[in-house]
């Protein structure tokens, strides 16, 4: 019998980390009995005195928010990683550590408590891709890798609802960008393209894994998704970084943004949780010709608003599973209107 991969359990290769993972198509269907989490209904007002992200409020330690009126920038008080002048210790094979110098940051999308980026204006989403783009530059200075991301959702551990994301800029590279790293260039090497941007090409020909796309990126649920509506975020030409994005593509790429976190809040009427985040070359890195800027979306929802997917058991101890197929999930991510429930009446 022939591999049919909508129906047989499968392995799929993530060419981008070199990993694979187990799908088993012909479980989607089976009964739920597990937990079922609480619908996060919130409803949050435009500003709350209580909130520390919001203009004019106090932080922890103290500090008072200027009343910003666009995106606005700050230095985590809490910071995982600090600056300073710490040296390496000794290191025996089994016993091994290095030190790490770094900053972060916290990104408030807008003013407002109560709007998250798909409910944000083309023109204001502009304006955050603008501040990424912005904040890359400048700590791409300073540091090899600069993670900008976002934590979006109780169920993702994020503290407060105030639309944010946050920005850790380290001088060590950490694993998964290494892991793209070595890959990216192996597939360069390989076969003389880049791996990401024939992956596009081929993607929005098949388009049945395509979520959305425009003349500058495509969204798609990866051939390779782990997570039940991942979404791997891709531009059409070879772009290495942020900052070498133009204005063009920014406002592009505010468009897209727009349009499929709509499609995701759609697919369960909720909030879409997620983690998110930008993948560009590293900074002063040697050889970075193999590199295409890309984002990742992890939602772990899967089949209600308040049914989530665990990564335990085999995942933890195995190799990464899913049930719903990469090709099923993109189906009913597409077929979601770009218009966001909470306007549609
Ligand atoms: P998350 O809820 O997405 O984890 O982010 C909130 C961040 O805001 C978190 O990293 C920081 C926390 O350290 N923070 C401040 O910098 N100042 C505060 O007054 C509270 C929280
Ligand atoms: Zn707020």
């Amino acid at each position: 019998m022939e591999l049919d991969i909508s129906r047989h359990p499968h392995r799929r290769f993530n060419p981008l980390i070199g990993e694979w993972l187990l799908v088993s198509p012909h479980r989607s269907q089976r009964p739920w009995r597990g937990q079922q989490e609480a619908a996060p209904v919130q409803r949050l007002r435009a500003y709350d005195p209580q909130c520390y992200l919001c203009p004019g409020n106090r932080r922890s330690n103290g500090t008072i928010n200027p009343r910003y009126n666009g995106p606005f920038v700050f230095d985590n008080d809490f910071p995982a990683l600090l600056d300073g002048d710490v040296e390496d210790g000794a290191k025996h094979p089994l016993f091994q550590s290095e030190a790490i110098q770094g900053l972060c940051r916290v990104v408030c999308f807008s003013p407002s408590h109560d709007r998250t980026l798909p409910e944000l204006s083309t023109r204001e989403i502009q304006g955050v891709i603008n501040i990424w783009s912005q904040q890359a530059e400048e700590l791409g200075q300073r540091y090899r890798w600069v993670q900008i991301f976002e934590n979006k959702g109780t169920v993702m551990g994020c503290s407060n609802p105030h639309p944010h994301g946050q920005i850790w800029a380290a001088d060590r590279v950490p694993e998964t960008p290494l892991k793209e790293d070595y890959q990216q260039a192996l597939y360069t090497q390989t076969h003389g393209r880049l791996m990401l941007l024939e992956y596009a090409e081929m993607e929005a020909a098949q388009e049945e894994r395509v979520v959305a796309g425009n003349d500058h990126w495509l969204a798609v649920v990866p051939y390779w998704a782990i997570w039940p509506y991942e979404i791997l975020l891709l531009p059409r030409r070879p772009v290495r970084r942020l900052p070498e994005l133009d204005s063009e593509e920014q406002a592009s790429l505010a468009v897209m943004l727009k349009i499929m976190l709509t499609k995701y809040d759609n697919l369960f009427k909720t909030s879409f949780p997620y983690t998110m985040g930008w993948h560009g070359a590293p900074f002063d890195w040697e050889e970075d010709h193999h590199w295409q800027l890309h984002a990742h979306f992890y939602p772990p929802l899967l089949r209600s608003a308040s049914v989530r997917k665990f990564m335990v058991g085999y995942e933890m101890l195995a190799e990464a599973q899913r049930d719903i197929t990469a090709e099923q999930a993109a189906a009913a991510l597409r077929q979601q209107p770009e218009v966001h429930f909470k306007d549609a009446r």
